[in-house]
């Protein structure tokens, strides 16, 4: 997608502390590693805006960037990563719940998931969490530059079957590395941000 400005405003770490003007967000989600900041800045065209962890379960906050003055892109921290004690675990939880009861700002999750694996029963979870709420969604198959090109579609399907996806969530195949599904996903994003969350179409 074709941006101008892009900037890091904001690190939340606690739930009374997510912007309140109004401007609408799109939040990146899914499990720790799976590729959430390099998409951000894959999308964005924008290298080395959101940090690219090393080591998996790094981003701990909810990261707001804010683009063209306009509205933001929300990197989610990763879950599921199994070096993250109890009590991070539900501060997680807690601090998510909070972000996604925030519904009339969000116009878009974006919901990654690895494409070489099964989506996981976390994943599962989420995809309750944001159906459950209404919330427009997307599927994005991340590292798909790691399948061969005959099994991508096969991904997809199954990425489809697994999660039991509604016919009205799209599911694409990306990659941060070699730009695959970035046009498809920017003009998701872009028709998101020029919809009104929560009215179909
Ligand atoms: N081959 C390949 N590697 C990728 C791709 N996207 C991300 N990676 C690698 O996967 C690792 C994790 O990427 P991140 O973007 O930091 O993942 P994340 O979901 O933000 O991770 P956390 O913030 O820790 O939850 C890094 O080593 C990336 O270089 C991709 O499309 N292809
Ligand atoms: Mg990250």
């Amino acid at each position: 997608m074709k941006t101008k400005t892009c900037r890091f405003v904001r690190a939340v770490v606690r739930s009374d502390d997510f912007p309140e003007d109004g401007k609408p967000e799109i939040v990146f989600m899914g499990r720790s590693n799976v590729g959430k900041s390099s998409l951000i800045n894959k999308v964005l065209g924008r290298h080395g805006m959101a940090r690219v962890s090393k080591t998996p379960g790094r981003t701990r906050e909810v990261h707001y960037y804010l683009i063209d003055e306009q509205f933001y892109l929300v990197d989610l921290p990763g879950f599921g990563y199994a070096k993250v004690s109890q009590a991070m675990r539900r501060q997680w939880g807690k601090l998510v719940e909070a972000y996604l009861s925030r519904k009339t700002a969000i116009h878009l999750a974006v919901h990654l998931v690895d494409s070489r694996h099964d989506p996981t029963t976390l994943d599962a979870m989420l995809r309750d969490a944001l159906l459950s709420r209404g919330l427009p969604t997307v599927v994005a198959l991340t590292k798909s530059d790691k399948l061969s090109g005959s099994k991508i579609p096969r991904a997809v399907s199954q990425a489809r079957q697994q999660l039991e996806l509604p016919d009205d969530v799209s599911v694409i195949a990306t990659s941060s590395k070699s730009g695959v599904g970035m046009a498809a996903l920017g003009r998701v994003l872009e028709d998101a941000l020029a919809s009104n969350p929560g009215s179909p179409g």
